[in-house]
């Protein structure tokens, strides 16, 4: 199914007047507060945020999954998902892929349907925490830290396999994610799991091309309960450090401990240009997968004050850095679930933008809390949902995505076309 122009008209025509109204105040009331509106808008629209092929299709739990029907069963369907979401938001021009889920067996194919999509394929994701039905050794005991050097050798075999497949469809990321760690307290010599998952990782930024770049994710536990190979920033860190200047932190915002300041995280890897980007989800216990800014949207915002910050501090363009979801739906629809997301995502982004930078350095210079306090809280409590909906009318997006989603019978028409009983691949 895919989404016309006349469809968006459609959906955009009765709403226009309001709209306007809206926008016209909130537009004199961020100028008068000497925000360049032209230059945010245009911002806004560059900004695009990757989805991932694996969180299109209901998720589920260990406990059970309820799917809702319609959902995509191959590569090809998923990308016209995706391509759907961005007709919608004109914010989610990205497909990351996470193999042997999705195997683009024909890349000429796969690189001419994104074409026709608008859509470009962001970083490509390995899988050596499942066991997959062809493979020769088990990662039961770990994959890049297993202590029997033919797993470690097939799991960077996997890797490189991954990155020649991500190489054909033109994106230049390989992310990594390991489940590596133990259960139970003595199970693995630690520095001996640590130094073997270096190795690993070396033998697999040697064989990937000049100008490809690994990111690194951390978790500090599950499945893996008792310790993690990479519980942390800072293990990662250590490990991108050692590997060399294309290996970088990726920052998953569901893989921390509860109450750590994510925003701390993200301002040291940005100073020390190792920041690789995130996996976009929010959380309220663990890796909760849930809604970005479901939950916790100050935090959201205060990780986009550091990177707007920082990145200006730089010079350097938002885009060098990836922008991903990685959340699983198991109770929404997982279309209206990313509309969501991506939509949280911008808002932030938006709200980041407005922040009133020199009076909040004012306040901090001069030890000023109550006044540093205001200067975020004054942007973080200004309604930019105009802004956001004006972003959209410029690039021929819905005004709203996800009313524009109702009123089309998306899932209706998805499930009409593909069935009632569809598993996604995923998680
Ligand atoms: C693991 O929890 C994770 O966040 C990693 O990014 C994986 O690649 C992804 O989920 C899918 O399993
Ligand atoms: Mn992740
Ligand atoms: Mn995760």
């Amino acid at each position: 199914m895919q989404i016309t122009k006349e469809q968006l008209q459609q959906h955009n025509e009765p709403q226009l007047k309001k709209h306007q109204a809206q926008w016209t105040a909130l537009r004199q009331q961020l100028e008068e507060r000497g925000v360049d509106v032209a230059s945010t808008l245009q911002q806004l629209r560059q900004f695009q945020v990757a989805i991932p092929s694996w969180a299109l299709g209901t998720g589920g739990t260990r406990f059970g999954r309820f799917p809702i029907g319609g959902a995509p069963l191959n590569l090809e369907e998923k990308m016209m998902d995706i391509g759907m979401l961005h007709a919608l938001n004109r914010s989610s021009g990205a497909i990351s892929l996470h193999i042997p889920w999705d195997i683009p067996d024909n890349a000429a194919h796969i690189r001419a349907l994104a074409t026709e999509l608008d859509l470009r394929f962001d970083a490509v994701n390995s899988n050596t925490f499942q066991d997959q039905p062809d493979q020769q050794r088990s990662y039961r005991f770990g994959s890049l830290c297993h202590t029997d050097k033919e797993v470690r050798r097939q799991a960077v075999e996997h890797n490189l396999e991954v990155v020649r497949y991500g190489a054909e469809l033109g994106t230049n990321v390989l992310s990594v994610w390991l489940s590596d760690g133990s259960n139970f307290p003595g199970q693995y010599h630690m520095q001996g799991a640590l130094q073997r998952t270096l190795e690993s990782l070396q033998s697999i930024y040697a064989g990937m091309p000049d100008d490809f770049l690994l990111f690194l994710e951390y978790k500090p536990f599950e499945p893996a309960f008792y310790a993690t190979v990479i519980p942390d920033w800072g293990t990662s860190f250590l490990l991108v450090n050692k590997l060399g200047d294309r290996a970088r932190t990726l920052v998953d915002l569901g893989h921390h401990l509860p109450n750590t300041n994510i925003e701390q995280i993200v301002s040291t890897l940005l100073a020390e240009d190792r920041l690789a980007g995130f996996h976009f989800n929010d959380s309220k216990f663990a890796d909760d997968d849930l809604t970005t800014g479901s939950i916790k949207p100050y935090q959201l915002f205060l990780i986009f004050y550091e990177l707007v910050d920082g990145m200006r501090r730089k010079q350097r363009p938002m885009q060098d850095l990836g922008w991903m979801i990685d959340a699983s739906h198991n109770i929404k629809d997982p279309l209206e679930d990313l509309l969501q997301s991506v939509d949280a995502i911008l808002l932030a982004y938006a709200q980041a933008l407005i922040v009133d930078t020199p009076g909040l350095q004012q306040a901090q210079e001069e030890n000023d809390p109550v006044l540093a306090q205001e200067a975020l809280q004054d942007a973080f409590r200004t309604d930019l949902r105009p802004l956001l909906a004006e972003a959209r009318l410029q690039d021929g997006a819905a005004l709203s995505p996800i009313h524009c989603y109702r009123e089309l019978q998306v899932r209706k028409n998805l499930i009409a076309a593909r069935g009632e009983k569809t598993i996604a691949t995923g998680l």
